[in-house]
Formats: C-alpha cells, structure tokens, sequence
C-alpha cells in the first residue's frame, strides 16, 4: 500500500536531513510522525521512525568537549540572544556592523557570510547579542543553521525593502514555520517534554533609502503574522537608534538593581529577570538558598511608594530597586 506522504511530511524529512545535533533530530522527527498520514501504508515508516526516536533520546547528552565542532553553536553573552534571518544581499552584516563592534564582511555579491558572527550591542546599562547569519534562499539552508535560530531569544526577520517584500517574506516564514521556529497556534515556546521549539520574531525593513514605492505597506498587509516592523536604512542611518530599546523590550526582561541594607544600590551590574518575576525569583537569581530566608523587600521603582515594604510575591518592574530582607 503506498504511502502517500505529504509536502509537509517532506518538509520535515529535509529538517532531519540537514539537523546536525541530536536534539534537531528528535524535533523533525516528532514533526514527520505528526504530519505523517494514518493509514496501513504508513505503519511500517511509522514504526522505523519510532525506533530511531527511542534510540536518539537514549543517546548520551554529548557535553561538548568531544572533537565535533558545531560552527552554528553561538555562546550566549549579553542579557539576550538576537539572530538575523533573511536572503542573501538583504542587509544583515551591515545592522551587524552598524549596532555592534563585530568584524562582519558586507559585500555586495551573495553568500559572502558562511558561518554565525556575533556582536555585543549595548542599550543603556546592559549589552544585547547581536548575531550575522548565513543568508537563506527558497532552497537552501546550511545544515545546522537552524540549530543557531533553536538557541536564540528573539529572531530578526530581515527584508530588504528595495526588493520583492512578499517574496522575501515568504522564504524566510517558510524556513520557520517548516521547523517549527515561529511561536504561533501550531508552535508552543515547548513542546510537552520541555524541548525548546518556537521563538518570537520581529520585521527588520532595510533600505529604506531606496525602497520602491509602497514596499512597508506591501509587507504589512501580506504578513499574517502581528510581528513588530521597524523600518531602517544603515545608509543613512534612519531608524538604527530604536532598535536597541525595541530589541530589549522584545526579549522580554527587566532590570533589577540589589540594594544592601543601609548602603547604596549597585547600579552597574543590574540582575536581568524574565518580565513577571517575583521578589522571591530575584532571591532565587541571587542564590538559591537565600530565597528560602527571604522575610521581605523594600523597593524603590516607578509603581511604588520609595522605599515601600513588599512581599516575596510581589511582580517587580523594570529597574526597579531592591532591598532583600532575610529572617
Ligand atoms: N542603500 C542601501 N544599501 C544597503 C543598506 N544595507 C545594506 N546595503 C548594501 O546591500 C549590500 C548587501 O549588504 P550586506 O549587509 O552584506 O547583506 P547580507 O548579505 O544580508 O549580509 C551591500 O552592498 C550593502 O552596502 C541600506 O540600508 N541602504
Ligand atoms: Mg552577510
């Protein structure tokens, strides 16, 4: 009986193909059982795929001192990770070298970027990753590339505004969505064994010194997605200045400075908090043993009285100041 498999299906085989880690490759192939037809001509497939799934969760964890080297693994630095995406030319090493202090290689000719380049960008009192990728195409990704998006906070969807935005917009959501790279109704932040699977994204338009007509409006109304769009131009450096405060409000963090009773607050060194942290999540940042002694806090913020007495559950709020008491 034959099996029938669909596109989505083939998608998802070409996700296994090209995964380079263990990890990857348990994720395509829960992906190719979901989408794979039920019926008696894929039972066999099905059961071939089952047990490489068994064998690939048994593997051991490799803990990275092996000699395989992952050129797409990039070391988080920085509050939080940011990964460009987009197809060859459409102006990623230029934001790159434009926001952050890396040595990228802008060139007008394609796949001039092989490997991920990362960037320290800093906005206000804490440093944001910025990471150069490889550029995509309709048919091509480099294998293990998507493992670099897997890891990251936020991807950074790049369309170059003086040419076709629907074109580019749909390459690029189709790399994402075929590996389930994109939070939406079909792609939880995890799936049900805790595997990283979705990420937030925004639209990053370039060019916009030489934008054909209408291009934004174009790109706005085609994209089903509600993705933030910022418009900008490393030409003449429209728009490069709010990216910094978008980024940081996208990944979704806040800063909290500790104060020690009786002496002044830290300012340097903020602790960085998901947004919705507790007093008692920021005694957990701080060690987790404290947590477990803390009595109270005093704070000092923006929705507060100065120097108000708090609760553990208390939800902090970006830059806030903290004074941690303990029994
Ligand atoms: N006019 C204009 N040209 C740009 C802009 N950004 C990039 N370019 C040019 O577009 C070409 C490709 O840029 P690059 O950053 O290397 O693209 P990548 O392949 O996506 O990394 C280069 O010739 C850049 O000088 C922009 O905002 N305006
Ligand atoms: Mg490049």
């Amino acid at each position: 009986m034959p099996a029938n498999l669909t596109p989505d299906y083939y998608k998802a085989e070409q996700w296994y193909r090209e995964a380079t880690t263990n990890e990857e490759k348990i994720l395509a192939i829960e992906q190719m059982l979901a989408v794979m037809p039920k019926h008696k001509g894929t039972d066999h497939l099905k059961a071939d795929l089952r047990r490489k799934l068994s064998a690939l969760r048994e593997a051991p964890v490799s803990k990275g001192k092996g000699t395989h080297l992952d050129i797409f693994h990039v070391q988080r630095g920085g509050v939080g990770q940011i990964v460009l995406l987009g197809i060859p030319n459409c102006g990623k090493s230029s934001i790159v070298a434009a926001l952050t202090n890396a040595k990228v290689h802008i060139a007008e000719f394609p796949f001039a970027t092989a490997a991920p380049v990362p960037g320290m960008m800093k906005f206000e009192d804490v440093h944001i990753q910025l990471v150069d990728m490889p550029p995509i195409t309709a048919d091509h990704s480099a294998p293990g590339q998507v493992g670099t998006y897997r890891n990251c906070d936020l991807i950074a969807i790049v369309i170059d505004l003086s040419a076709d935005v629907t074109e580019q917009m749909r390459i690029c959501l189709d790399f994402l969505e075929s590996k389930n790279l994109l939070i939406d109704e079909h792609t939880p932040a995890a799936d049900g064994r805790g595997n990283v699977l979705g990420k937030k994204a925004l639209c990053i338009c370039t060019k916009c010194d030489i934008t054909k007509p209408g291009a934004l409006e174009i790109l706005k109304q085609s994209c089903k997605y509600p993705f933030e769009v910022v418009e900008i131009s490393t030409e003449t450096g429209e728009g490069l200045g709010r990216l910094p405060a978008l980024f940081f409000s996208l990944l979704g963090i806040i800063r909290i400075y500790a104060k020690p009773p009786g002496k002044k607050p830290d300012m340097a060194d903020p602790f960085t908090l998901p947004t919705g942290s507790t007093v008692s999540d920021l005694a957990t940042a701080i060690h987790r043993e404290l947590a477990d002694k803390l009595k109270f806090a005093k704070i000092w913020g923006t929705d507060v009285y100065q120097g108000q007495n708090v609760q553990k559950n208390h939800i902090l709020s970006d830059k806030d100041i903290i004074e941690l008491h303990f029994a």
